[in-house]
């Protein structure tokens, strides 16, 4: 027996509040990567869970006047279904901290370590940080804050435990040069390499005065520290010293995705008690970036949490998991915005997928009664045929270096080229002058890119590749990565047109039904001659006086002078200004838009404004102009 399965996990998270985007971000991606495994023909073991213990935990429950258990375990209860159900996350295991089986590992290592002398007992006297759940001597401390999320940190003084880190500092320091993959991205090895240097001291593993926790088997009082409790769950969900078969087909976990914050916990503390326990290092930490708000980190504590249901209700999921995994470089920090979502999905999976399937499938019904074609041995044409390998070739490279959203941007270059690919070959035209077998090839070639990329996407989406495939004419679903290679022959299929793949979302995040939809169309449709432009004519003008408009709850009658003469303006604008708000204010008017009538009142131009929702503002000069000059 030997290590045959591919192990993955995630951080448990802390059950103190309902989980958001940030924690969806970690699972989604872990989700995306085990998947890819097993596509791999591998054995995976994917494993996330809750750290549901500790001194966070208890004054959570108190102050809702519940049990610790009371309180988590409807939030749990709801991480699993509906949130990660829903989210598509095919973990192998849930751990929960309070779960027996995890209870007694801990205790069992602990007295391992204790009888083997690295766990010892003394005095603690230093500092708590409660948020983050973590110990700080005073030199560490910056301006009396937490080093690592800037919150007041509370005052120990205990007897406890101690875990000896400073007996490893130097087999860690050895081991991480000598394992350059073990901390990743590269960044955060430096990060680690300087705080190991900078000297490891014992860490303080109990606590007494708190009651919510595994206690020290041999001394009650005592409850064994939090980050001691959930490192250890990594071992309890292989199967370490329950169920041998598992714990060695599975040890180590070849992936443990984690949160930047928390690297250090991984990756110091972490290998040391596998080091005590003369248990194999995991091979690969990952440390991804955070997703901010802003310029802050997206997270409870700050009140800016996004909550996935909502996205998931609005947006539904395979837009929601592609926006995680393809936004952001997985490494690096980087901005959540539900704009840039909503750009995503009409951009890449609306546009630029949804179009390459419709039009290809309306070719092929269009010009071969739907039959799609068979590869012809006798075509020289490699376009296609190149990409997918190079896309397959790069796409297999970045999975292998967890670099997600790389790995989704080779994908859709393939989409785009083969867009492309349709423009240049100019199928109608070849049906038009009667090159049947050309165009067959053609045709082929996309039908064949799409299935290509419906295996590709099979990590990262639920039912998208299935929807693809269904409209191919394929049945199956996806078995196999190696699948992704061209020359399928597809003998005997009928294309199956159906819906478009993906509504476009307008901007107030409603789908955007087929009819009233704008053609979705390559962006060059939208552009406009400057010769266009120029016919507009844009100026500044001041606001005289303004009314509201009798007997119209919206409109307010304007007048605005523009260098010239004063004009009579109606604009819609009543319900987001008071007449008295823009008086004396500059204004952008369209003076050459045709007089119209407006409940009466003759209107001579119009206002700029801009507005998004509920929202919407007054376009004015950043600075003052004079009346009259001109926008453009
Ligand atoms: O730290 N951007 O749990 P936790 C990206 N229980 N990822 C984010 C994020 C953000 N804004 N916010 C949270 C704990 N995460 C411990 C872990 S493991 C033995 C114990 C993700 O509930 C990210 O993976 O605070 C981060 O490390 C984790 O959630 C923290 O979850």
């Amino acid at each position: 027996m030997g290590k045959e399965v591919w192990y993955i996990t995630t951080p448990i998270y802390y059950p103190s509040d309902n989980l958001h985007v940030g924690h969806a971000y970690t699972t989604v991606a872990a989700d995306a990567l085990a998947r890819y495994h097993r596509l791999l023909g591998e054995k995976v073991l994917f494993v996330t869970g809750t750290d549901e213990h500790g001194q966070k935990i208890e004054r959570k429950a108190s102050e809702a006047q519940k049990t610790p258990q009371a309180f988590v375990d409807p939030i749990v209860a709801f991480i699993q279904d509906p949130l990660w159900k829903r989210l598509g996350i095919s973990y192998d295991d849930f751990i929960r901290t309070t779960q027996p089986r995890h209870e007694r590992v801990v205790q069992e290592i602990f007295q391992r370590l204790l009888d083997k002398g690295d766990i010892y007992k003394g005095v603690y006297e230093g500092w708590y940080c409660l948020p983050d759940e973590s110990y700080w001597t005073e030199s560490k401390l910056v301006d009396g804050h937490c080093p690592d999320c800037g919150r007041p940190v509370e005052r120990v003084r205990q007897e406890s435990y101690f875990f000896r880190l400073s007996r490893y500092q130097a087999p860690l320091r050895e081991y991480i040069l000598s394992h350059p993959d073990f901390i990743q991205p590269v960044s955060r090895r430096n990060e680690m390499l300087n705080f190991i240097d900078a000297g490891l001291e014992d860490l303080s593993v109990s606590r007494t005065g708190i009651r919510w926790g595994i206690p020290v088997p041999s001394d009650p009082e005592h409850v064994i520290y939090v980050w001691f409790d959930a490192l250890t769950n990594y071992l309890t969900a292989s199967g370490y010293l329950q169920d041998t078969n598992r714990f060695e087909t599975a040890w180590p976990p070849n992936v443990q995705l984690v949160g930047k914050e928390i690297v250090r916990f991984h990756t110091v503390i972490w290998p040391i008690m596998l080091m005590a326990l003369d248990l194999p290092i995991p091979e690969r930490v990952f440390g991804h970036g955070w997703l901010l708000i802003g310029q802050a980190k997206m997270g409870k504590s700050l009140g800016n949490a996004v909550d996935p249901i909502e996205l998931l209700d609005r947006y539904g999921v395979d837009p929601v998991r592609y926006y995680l995994l393809r936004e952001v470089p997985f490494g690096a920090d980087g901005s959540y915005t539900e704009e840039a979502l909503i750009l995503r999905t009409n951009v890449d999976l609306a546009n630029d997928l949804g179009n390459l399937l419709s039009r290809t499938t309306a070719m092929i019904n269009r010009f071969l009664d739907g039959q799609v074609p068979t590869l012809n041995a006798g075509s020289d044409d490699r376009v296609l045929a190149g990409e997918a390998a190079q896309v397959y070739r790069e796409f297999q490279e970045a999975m292998d270096q967890l670099l997600i959203s790389d790995a989704l941007t080779a994908i859709f270059r393939l989409v785009r080229r083969a867009n492309k690919y349709i423009e240049e070959q100019k199928p109608w035209d070849l049906a038009k002058t009667g090159q049947t077998e050309k165009l067959a090839n053609v045709l082929y070639g996309l039908w064949e890119t799409l299935r290509i990329v419906s295996v590709l996407l099979t990590p990262f989406l639920l039912d998208t590749p299935d929807r693809i495939r269904q409209q191919l004419g394929l049945d199956a679903p996806v078995t196999n990565i190696k699948e992704a290679i061209f020359g399928y022959e597809p003998q005997g299929l009928g294309i199956r047109r159906g819906d478009a793949l993906f509504p476009r979302i307008d901007k107030a995040g409603e789908a955007v039904s087929e009819e009233s939809a704008p053609a979705p169309a390559v962006v060059e449709d939208n552009w406009v001659d400057i010769a266009d432009f120029q016919k507009l004519e844009f100026r500044v003008g001041t606001v005289r006086a303004a009314e509201p408009v009798k007997g119209a709850d919206r409109l307010l009658q304007l007048t605005v002078f523009d260098g010239v003469r004063e004009r009579t303006i109606v604009s819609g604008i009543r319900q987001h200004y008071q007449p008295d708000d823009l008086v004396g204010k500059q204004v952008v008017l369209v003076a050459n838009l045709k007089p119209a009538k407006l409940r009466g009142i003759v209107s001579e131009g119009m206002l700029l404004a801009g507005s998004q929702g509920d929202v919407l503002s007054v376009v004015t000069p950043l600075s003052p102009l004079p009346d009259g000059a001109r926008v453009k």
